[in-house]
């Protein structure tokens, strides 16, 4: 047994955590395929249950049938909006962005009328999923189908209602002009100046709907059979699910326990309570049983929210010497049937950032929201900003052609240059720390952009049938939502704090308990990377527990790569309040002033001797003693918030070679770079991952994906065989290295990454494959560049809406 004085100091491998490229602890079971996912799970006597939907995008239900259903083989119940109708919540729509905002109501499970081509009308619970699944079809809905609209630009025009008695498509229109705010001069001033005696750039530009297409489909199993309801959820919102369900059902927050068990991703998708979800926790109250819901993929792709879907009207003044002088957008953005969770706040969130890296004196923002009769839209990662980014980093590159300069040039010329940080941008927001030129110098060094160039010049001249293109994409990103204090003006309802528990167990082991919830981020290697520094504790004896409500009682999950900026900060405060309580004991034991008791690297020093433990011992002596005073405690744990001043702002300098086949339209990515500034690296192998994945989804937005839908406004693009999602083979290794400027924000010092990739990667890939034929004649095409799309704008048709 170990003894106090025979305990060892910190060991060889502690005290040098962060910055080191850890393997993920959860890969080993994610990867093997040895984790439980919500549908793996099952309990005593539970039933499944299968959903039937519309196929309609708007019509009156007239009658639902049950009764073939109902007498189908181990059906137990089917439930229609009528059954559950004094029971059925409202589902979150309460954060209205303006006063005026119109916001239909939202019921899981239509009573009436539906409003998109896959709204669940009613529900079956059998004994097997496949039996719901069956049963499910024999119920027949009689509809009356009423017009549907479909499209942002005919929603605009009010002619067709997709809420009939909210008597116009328009929900809300949210402004913002850096005049009235006091962070800028007067836009249409600039414009006004530029257009007698600069240069205007005005484009309309389209992002596409898109879908999040996580691992994992939807799954939800919910037991109401103990003294509390259990609901299984593949959320990334395990807490926020709990209030949201006890708001909305009367049932106390103490009698419902949410766990998110592995979460296969979420892209933001899995940000919200979602009907089906709210369903099977309301079914299964009803049923006094567990029940089960798992979606198929087809499922997935008409009924969880969409992303994207907007049309970006921008004007862009400048001198003549290309200083940009104001920048006006004005969006309409597609909010689709309802508005969701963070409803019209998504497109609002862009309001910041249009403006980029760059020192613009004069902006202007609004943003319309519309309803159609297609699935709702919310978050998709980057939620805002990519949009934004997109839409800035093209018209720069059209201001540089419009100039017959290199667009790194332009965007030199108007970037806020190190020595101004922090600098208050026109938006009003505070970025903390960055290095533009750095980035920039190191991306295109890796990048070898001027041979590119010069290749690019040689086969302009010689008239090759493939051409080649270089996109360039400068970014930066509010992350790590975070400050309530801005999330309240905003009128946000939720907060934006975080929090954790640190717990030393009696072996010296640690349990970190974090109120963020991973869904394939790494927390637990990360976090435990964290602590195990702090402690000066091995990285091995740190456990990251996370995911269940009865676990982890507060914390506000995971989106907006707020993890590590809020919940790392929050670890890091539980950990050095444990060292003050250990220190404290450590003191008593060593018969020292506490104020002669130092702790280093895992260890409790007295000043002036050679007197020492190890943290561990300490926590093996609050377990064993029996004889402590009553001013000194027992308990060391300790527990940790923090709600940061501001966001912190990641940055990075992206670059991408594109061939253009102009004979055929097809293009083909020949080079990757991308260096960010993400502050602080705690693993550069996850950052690595993270930017990975998020550059690939930002591509796949350039090159493949695209929620189609009929005249009827049936999901057209319905299964992975219509959207087109990249593989390896689409896809080459990227070079990425980072350009940490420390935030300011977090004692880390570190910013998120969860969405740099996706942010930069859109406009890097257009920007390049317009660039690649520009001197055709080329200065736009429509998202998704299919081979067609760029096969037309070659010949004179950009495409899109
Ligand atoms: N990290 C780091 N050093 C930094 C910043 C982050 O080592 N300077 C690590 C973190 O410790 C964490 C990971 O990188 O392990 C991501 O951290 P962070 O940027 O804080 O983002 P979040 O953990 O809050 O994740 C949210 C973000 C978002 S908003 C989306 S969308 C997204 C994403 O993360 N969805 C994902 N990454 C995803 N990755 C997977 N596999 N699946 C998803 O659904």
């Amino acid at each position: 047994m170990t003894t106090l004085e025979q305990a060892p100091a910190a060991g060889p491998e502690t005290g040098k955590e962060i910055g080191k490229d850890r393997r993920r602890k959860e890969d080993q079971r994610l990867i093997t395929g040895r984790t439980r996912w919500t549908d793996n799970l099952s309990v005593p006597g539970m039933l499944h249950m299968a959903m039937v939907r519309s196929p309609h995008a708007h019509a009156r239900i007239v009658s639902i049938d049950t009764s073939a259903a109902k007498q189908a083989t181990n059906v137990y119940d089917v439930v229609t909006g009528h059954d559950i109708a004094d029971s059925q919540g409202v589902l979150a729509n309460a954060w209205p962005i303006t006063e005026e905002q119109k916001t239909p109501t939202h019921l899981p499970m239509a009573v009436d009328r539906v409003t998109f081509a896959g709204e669940v009308v009613a529900a079956v619970i059998a004994r097997s999923a496949a039996e719901a699944r069956d049963a499910a079809e024999l119920v027949d809905v009689e509809w009356e189908e009423l017009p549907a609209v479909l499209d942002i630009k005919e929603a605009l025009k009010d002619e067709v209602l997709a809420h009939p008695d909210l008597g116009t498509n328009k929900s809300a229109l949210w402004q913002f002009d850096s005049a009235a705010a006091g962070t800028g001069g007067d836009v249409d001033e600039a414009i006004a100046k530029a257009r007698t005696d600069g240069i205007v750039i005005e484009r309309e530009l389209l992002q596409q709907r898109l879908m999040p297409a996580f691992m994992e489909p939807r799954s939800y199993l919910a037991d109401p059979t103990g003294e509390q309801i259990t609901l299984w959820s593949s959320t990334q919102i395990p807490h926020i699910v709990r209030f949201l369900l006890a708001a909305t059902t009367g049932v106390p927050e103490s009698k419902i326990r949410v766990i998110a068990p592995d979460v296969g991703g979420g892209f933001g998708g899995k940000l919200a309570v979602q009907p089906e979800e709210w369903i099977t926790f309301a079914v299964a109250r009803r049923l006094g049983k567990p029940v089960k819901f798992t979606e198929t993929r087809s499922e997935s792709l008409m009924s969880n929210h969409h992303g994207r879907a907007q049309v970006q009207h921008i004007t862009l003044a400048a001198e003549k010497d290309g200083t940009v002088t104001g920048l006006k957008v004005h969006l309409d953005a597609d909010l689709g049937s309802y508005v969701a969770l963070l409803g019209g706040g998504t497109p609002v969130l862009g309001a910041f950032m249009f403006n980029g890296i760059y020192k613009f004196p004069a902006y202007q923002f609004n943003c319309q929201t519309v309803f159609t009769n297609r699935p709702w839209t919310d978050a998709y990662r980057g939620a805002g900003r990519p949009e934004a980014t997109y839409a800035i980093e093209r018209v720069m590159d059209d201001l540089a052609a419009h100039l017959g300069v290199d667009p790194l040039e332009i965007r030199e010329k108007n970037w806020i240059k190190n020595t101004e940080f922090p600098f208050t941008s026109v938006a009003g927001l505070v970025y903390d720390t960055g290095n533009y030129e750095v980035a920039t110098a190191k991306a295109k060094e890796m990048f070898g952009y001027d041979a590119l160039r010069a290749e690019q010049k040689e086969r302009r001249a010689r008239g090759d049938k493939v051409q080649l293109g270089l996109g360039v994409s400068t970014f930066t990103e509010m992350c790590g939502l975070a400050p309530s204090r801005i999330l309240g003006a905003l009128r946000y309802g939720a907060g934006g704090w975080e929090h954790a528990t640190v717990r030393m167990l009696a072996t010296g082991k640690v349990e970190v308990v974090i109120g963020v919830s991973p869904h394939g981020q790494g927390h637990e290697t990360a976090f435990s990377q964290i602590v195990a520094d702090r402690l000066g504790v091995p990285f091995e004896d740190v456990e990251v527990l996370h995911g269940d409500t009865q676990v982890s009682a507060r914390g506000l999950d995971t989106y907006g790569s707020r993890s590590l900026v809020v919940g790392g900060e929050a670890v890091l405060r539980a950990a050095d309040k444990v060292i003050e309580r250990a220190r404290v004991v450590a003191a008593h034991l060593l018969e020292a002033n506490l104020d002669d008791v130092t702790f280093d690297s895992g260890r409790f020093s007295v000043a002036g001797t050679d007197q020492g433990m190890g943290i561990t011992d300490v926590a093996l002596a609050t377990f064993t003693s029996h004889n402590f005073p009553d001013d000194v405690e027992t308990n060391i744990d300790a527990q940790g918030s923090f709600d940061a001043v501001t966001f912190s702002f990641p940055h990075g300098t992206h670059l991408c070679a594109m061939e253009v086949d102009t004979e055929t339209g097809r293009v083909k990515m020949r080079k990757y770079v991308c260096v960010d500034d993400i502050g602080t690296v705690i693993n550069p192998l996850i950052a690595q991952g993270q930017v990975h994945g998020g550059v690939t989804q930002g591509i796949s937005q350039a090159l493949f994906e695209e929620a189609v839908f009929d005249d009827a406004g049936t999901l057209v693009s319905g299964s992975f065989v219509d959207y087109l999602l990249p593989t390896a083979l689409d896809t080459i290794s990227y070079d990425v290295a980072h350009s940490p400027n420390p935030s300011t924000t977090n004692s880390l010092g570190a910013k998120g990454v969860g969405e740099t990739g996706t942010i930069a990667s859109t406009p890097a890939v257009v920007n390049a494959v317009v660039d690649a034929v520009r001197h055709l004649g080329v200065t736009d095409i429509a998202m998704p560049m299919t081979p067609e799309r760029v096969w037309t704008a070659l010949r004179g048709d950009p495409g899109g809406a």
